[in-house]
């Protein structure tokens, strides 16, 4: 039998910063999607990679006082770096193309050449409006409200001899293969990029650049550089091997199954992308799936707002395939969503450590104490069971009715769980993450009922009658488990395979196979005891760790120091005279009684009577740290009564702001100055 292929892509991400955890979403979606089609049978190919060319990384390279290679080196491959967060992650890509790379440099060379050959690209000059943050061009009608219709943000007059796509050549194709074809999903998108981008008319695309260097070279015209979404959508192709030695994968995985992508780059991918394929008489791939946002607090995703989204960070307080299921189990894949830590945790404490991590660690614990953690033969599912699991597998099936007697809560649980596959397989297959997941919940749930339900406890009492009944009880439940643990293993790899071990599942039934085969575990199979796999988050600890990290992070993001501006306003030399700074010796100094700012200070002033001044100081001083210390005060304020005391002058000090905290430091001043003398 013919091997069947599977061939998916995510976005190349820009190494211009580090990843947040909506760039995660996409990656972690991807890796779902390949773990499942491999556990069906298929041969995949998974490609990720980093998009590294474009004005913006030859930009941020040159403000960080590095090349753009190192730049990007650092952002990719250093620590903490985009490949460390896929391994982190458990991404299982099976190929990492970096656009920088010589093989892809090479190859994009030959396609932009074997384009201007067919006389697809011509060269003329460029005027138009460019937005530098997504390396886009667009034309004045394009722009909303004379902003990048993208970002929102500025973008400037371009004009420069330019070498031009034929892109208003391929309209009517494109216009029919996203009219006509499920080329592109949602179906929504579909309406978005015909009445936005080609009903209003499409221009022919610039796509080399003089104004700056770092991209790949056009090799016949020195000075050019080739536009970097020419040279980034061609990776899903040169990572394959086209035009190039280093992989000979083309034949085998072109065209790809499917390219997910977000929905800002859905342009890109649905329109400029066929249209570049059909110039080079390439086939076009099958899909392109443009999935939502990751919103936090109703907008786009930023390090700079209060929410942790650095996934490093999440992923090690709660656990990778906590996260990892939190992303696709929350957020229909198509639509935006709302992130929140919030609701991280629910989602982990509800589905992961109730439903999931209860119904295992009850059922095993059960399994041990009243079978020594061996079931009994026998126990396994009876001549209806493997009827009815037969049925339910079966899509045409319409419904199971209650023999008598038949356990109505058996017949329940065994249609539900032996019918799994197949209607989770229907939601994976059209990306529909988030319900496949809500099938599989649905089953936990009916077992976790269906415990309560028999109540093993109340068996176990009387077990000489009952061992047998509370045996098959125990076996459905490991059945149920085992199906469950199958079809999550896509989402939470490292879990799933924990909760087969426990359950004493072997290789034979951990396949895709026998996720539809209700009865596969032996019947006396022997359960390991393991530790608990999704403990209760304490929510609010937590949170307020979190909000710790937050808070640390906004601080690091402020300026290192701020003073405060000198004033305009002059103040004439007699007025400045009129102020009398004395040096003064500090003979005692307390606390205020029921205030955590003020302190006390009695003062030697030279005059022979103590001076009493309060200072609101206590933040930054002990008062036992400044006895004996020569200060600087100014001696003929008013005296003004603060907590009840009377303050008589001011001590002066120095303030600045470091990290947003405010800073102050007393004028201490050198021992030999006696008190009393006088500054000017
Ligand atoms: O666009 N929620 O790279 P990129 C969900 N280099 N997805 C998000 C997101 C969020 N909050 N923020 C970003 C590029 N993404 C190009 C791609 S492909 C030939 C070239 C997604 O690093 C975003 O939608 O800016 C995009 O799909 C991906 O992260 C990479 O974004």
């Amino acid at each position: 039998m013919e091997q069947r292929r599977f061939y998916i892509t995510t976005p190349i991400y820009y190494p211009s910063d580090k990843l947040h955890i909506g760039h995660t979403y996409c990656t972690v979606a991807t890796d779902a999607m390949a773990r499942y089609k491999r556990l069906a049978g298929y041969e995949v190919m998974f490609l990720t990679g980093t998009d590294e060319h474009g004005q913006k990384i030859e930009d941020k390279a040159r403000d960080a006082g590095v090349s753009p290679k190192q730049f990007v080196d650092n952002i990719v491959t250093g620590e903490r770096g985009i490949l460390d967060l896929w391994k982190l992650m458990n991404i299982s890509n099976d190929r990492f193309i970096r656009t920088t790379d010589d093989y892809h440099v090479a190859a994009i060379q030959k396609i932009f050449k074997k384009m201007y050959d067919k006389g697809d690209i011509y060269k003329g000059t460029y005027k138009g409006k460019y937005c530098k943050p997504c390396e886009s061009f667009w034309t004045e009608s394009q722009l909303a409200d004379g902003k990048c219709p993208d970002c929102g943000r500025e973008v400037q007059d371009a004009e420069e001899e330019a070498y031009f796509f034929k892109l208003s050549k391929y309209a009517d194709r494109v216009q029919h293969l996203l009219e006509d074809t499920d080329f592109l999903e949602p179906r929504s998108r579909v309406n978005e990029m015909v009445n936005n981008f080609i009903k209003p008319g499409l221009e022919d695309l610039c796509v080399s650049r003089t104004s700056f260097t770092w991209g790949v070279p056009v090799d016949f015209d020195p000075g050019h550089v080739v536009y970097v979404w020419v040279d980034a959508l061609f990776n899903y192709t040169t990572a394959l091997g086209l035009y190039n030695d280093k992989y000979q994968d083309y034949d085998k995985f072109w065209p790809a199954d499917v390219h997910f992508v977000g929905k800002e780059i859905v342009r890109f991918h649905s329109i400029i992308w066929p249209a570049m394929l059909m110039s080079m008489d390439m086939p076009l791939p099958r899909k392109v799936f443009g999935h939502g946002w990751l919103l936090l607090d109703g907008g786009k995703m930023s390090k700079s707002k209060g929410n942790v989204v650095d996934p490093y960070i999440l992923a090690e307080m709660f656990g990778v395939d906590a996260l990892r299921f939190f992303l696709l189990r929350t957020f229909p894949f198509g639509s935006d969503g709302s992130f929140s830590n919030e609701a991280l945790i629910q989602t982990t404490n509800v589905d992961l450590a109730n439903d999931l991590g209860n119904l295992l660690s009850r059922t095993v614990s059960m399994v041990g104490k009243y079978f020594g953690g061996t079931l009994p033969a026998g126990c396994g599912p009876s001549e209806e069971d493997l009827h009815l699991a037969e049925l339910s597998a079966r899509p045409d099936c319409i419904g199971i009715t209650v023999e008598p007697g038949d356990v109505a809560c058996d017949v329940e649980l065994v249609a539900l769980a032996a019918g799994l596959r197949d209607r989770y397989e229907e939601q994976m297959e059209h990306f529909a993450f988030q319900n496949a997941l809500a099938e599989i919940f649905k089953v936990i749930d009916r077992a976790n009922k269906y415990i309560d339900e028999n109540a093993p406890w109340v068996l176990a009492k009387d077990m000489e009658a009952n061992s047998p009944r509370l045996a098959h009880v125990m076996y459905n439940l490991l059945e149920t488990l085992r199906v469950c643990a199958i079809l999550l293993t896509p989402f939470i790899p490292q879990s799933a395979a924990e909760v087969l071990r426990q359950i004493g599942a072997c290789e034979r039934g951990s396949t895709w196979e026998s996720a539809a085969a209700w009865g596969t575990l032996p019947e006396t199979v022997a359960v390991q005891r393991g530790e608990n796999l999704f403990p209760r988050i304490d929510a609010d600890k937590a949170l307020k760790e979190l909000e710790e990290i937050a808070q640390a992070a906004r601080r690091a993001a402020l300026p290192d120091l701020e003073i405060e501006p000198q004033l305009e306003e002059k103040v004439d030399f007699d007025t400045f005279c009129k102020s009398d700074f004395r040096a003064v010796k500090v003979k005692d100094c307390q606390p205020v009684k029921k205030s955590d700012k003020l302190l006390k200070f009695t003062l030697d002033d030279g005059t022979g009577v103590d001076r009493q001044i309060l200072s609101g100081i206590a933040r930054w001083y002990k008062p036992e740290d400044l006895i004996g210390k020569t200060l600087m005060a100014i001696v003929n304020l008013p005296p003004r009564k603060m907590m009840g005391q009377e303050s008589q002058g001011m001590l002066i000090s120095a303030v600045h702001t470091e990290k947003g905290e405010e800073a102050l430091n007393l004028l201490i001043l050198d021992d030999k100055i006696p008190a009393g003398a006088k500054m000017c």
